[in-house]
């Protein structure tokens, strides 16, 4: 069904047929509005940003772009086409009719992945919202924006699934998803990395790289349910998912590009002659590299889990590109985890597979995560330098799950609270590396420009020049 943009909330879901539900959406609107407003891109609101808006959910629904005030984007409800074929792909429901409604003994558990699915939407834009102050260029201020609204319409989806399908406590539901803020001592966001903030430019490029593919593969794993609506949604978000790591990809590898260039013009790697030269030293970049890799690991929950188990078992969340796999209902498999000894050492176990679909999703992210990394690497072997950008070991620094308050090094290797605290300054931002990287941040808001410490993008956005005003200020 095509996209209705008459509609005050636009949508492909015949939203006007349903009375009842397209008040109760009405309702919520406005409170959306103000939390955007409230929480919202700090400064900006009135700037025309040139941003692109799904005209369907198709590959080609992507072909309107135009200049936009924030709070008229049409943020709505977009989910994929009904496939009237599809059938459950993994679980003990193998083969059946996947579900239009919710069977009444799945409602709470799956109100509960859409809820903490829901809340990290809201979540970015308040960890983010201060940072067009201190964008490098036009260019980057736009897509930061690209990324609020987008993930703004995130929320949208999950706020009309709890709207749609749960009655009364979904709509509660929708309305704490604007109560709990990031950072709140009181109501924080649920997972962790979503109350961290997000205050630097360095930090933004790795959320969006680490934590935005965690987005990628919780969607993808959630696409596969057997809820049809649930899955509809999910494989419409994940095309607008691919802008934002492509942001943070290309992020790093301009950030990687200028520091290369001032090593050059310099004739020296050293870190303070590089900082001295207004770039970010390779050794900094890898520590924020640390610090948000780690973080998004724990976004995938623990590594032996009854909940994903349950998940699985019940078609209610699959694996990532579940038909990659041969066996779709893994009752029968194991699965060997490197867990801590009691004597400080690693030691191996087997569980169900089931029970380890958090840890095998967690291993295709981290293969993901490696094809960036490898690629800003080349980028430093071509210029002729030896140091090298790497993923720490999934152990490091752990928050969630086995290795959780395991004080390990970055290869994995369990070691003293002494030690790990002795080294902790090395491996992640230091109060004073933080200082440098904040003393970088100013905002250049003059077309054409373009900060001293980020090289300039390889292209504009829909084939416009990268000197293009991509935000008018006003
Ligand atoms: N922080 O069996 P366990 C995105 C909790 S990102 C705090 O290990 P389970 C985006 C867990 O809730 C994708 N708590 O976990 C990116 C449970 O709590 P309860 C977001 C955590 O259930 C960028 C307990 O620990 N989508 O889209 O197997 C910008 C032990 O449970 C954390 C989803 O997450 C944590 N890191 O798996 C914008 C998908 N990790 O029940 C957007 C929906 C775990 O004991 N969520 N816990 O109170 C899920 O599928 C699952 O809830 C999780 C956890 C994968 C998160």
């Amino acid at each position: 069904m095509s996209i209705n943009y008459q509609d005050r909330i636009p949508n492909n879901v015949d939203l006007g047929s349903n009375r009842t539900l397209q008040r109760a959406l009405e309702h919520w609107q406005p409170e959306f509005l103000k939390w955007w407003q409230d929480l919202g891109p700090r400064d900006f609101q009135v700037a025309d940003v040139y941003l692109r808006t799904a005209t369907s959910v198709d590959a080609k629904g992507w072909a309107t772009y135009g200049f936009v005030h924030m709070p008229d984007y049409r943020w709505g409800i977009f989910l994929a086409d009904r496939d009237p074929n599809r059938k459950i792909g993994f679980g003990d429901s193998y083969g059946q009719e996947v579900w239009q409604q919710i069977p009444g003994e799945f409602r709470a558990i799956l109100r509960r992945l859409i809820v903490t699915q829901g809340d990290t939407e809201p979540a970015s834009v308040e960890q983010q919202r201060m940072l067009g102050h201190t964008a490098p260029s036009l260019y980057d201020l736009r897509n930061l924006f690209q990324v609020n609204v987008e993930e703004g319409r995130h929320l949208w989806a999950m706020v009309y699934l709890l709207h749609a399908y749960f009655g009364r406590d979904g709509r509660e539901e929708a309305e704490e998803l604007l109560e709990r803020h990031s950072g709140d001592a009181n109501k924080p966001r649920i997972l962790g990395t979503f109350n961290e903030p997000i205050n630097d430019w360095l930090s933004f490029f790795m959320f969006t790289y680490f934590t935005d593919r965690d987005g990628k593969f919780q969607l993808k794993s959630l696409a596969e349910s057997s809820f049809d609506p649930l899955a509809r949604t999910c494989s419409f978000m994940l095309t607008e998912e691919a802008h934002h790591m492509f942001v943070g990809d290309t992020g790093i590898n301009r950030v990687v590009r200028r520091t290369l260039e001032v090593m050059k013009e310099l004739g020296t790697e050293d870190a303070l002659a590089v900082r001295h030269a207004g770039a970010i030293d390779l050794p900094t970049v890898q520590k924020y590299l640390n610090f948000w890799f780690s973080s998004s690991l724990d976004l995938f929950g623990s590594e032996t889990s009854s909940n994903a188990a349950s998940y699985f078992a019940n078609g209610l969340k699959g694996r990532p590109d579940e038909a990659q796999y041969e066996d779709h209902i893994a009752a029968e498999q194991a699965f060997t985890l490197e867990l801590p000894d009691e004597s400080g050492s690693v030691k191996a176990e087997q569980i169900p597979m089931r029970n380890a679909m958090n840890e095998v999703t967690r291993g295709s992210y981290v293969r993901d995560c490696e094809l960036g990394v490898k690629r800003w690497n080349r980028l430093i072997e071509k210029a002729g330098y030896s140091f090298r950008l790497s993923l720490p070991s999934t152990r490091f620094r752990r928050n969630i799950g086995s290795w959780a308050s395991v004080p390990t090094d970055l290869s994995g290797r369990p070691i003293s609270h002494e030690q790990f605290n002795a080294q902790i300054g090395e491996w992640l931002p230091s109060e004073s590396d933080r200082a440098y990287i904040m003393s970088l941040m100013h905002g250049v808001h003059e077309q054409g420009r373009m900060a001293a410490w980020i090289a300039p993008p390889d292209r504009g956005i829909n084939s416009n020049p990268v000197d293009y005003e991509y935000v008018r200020l006003h």
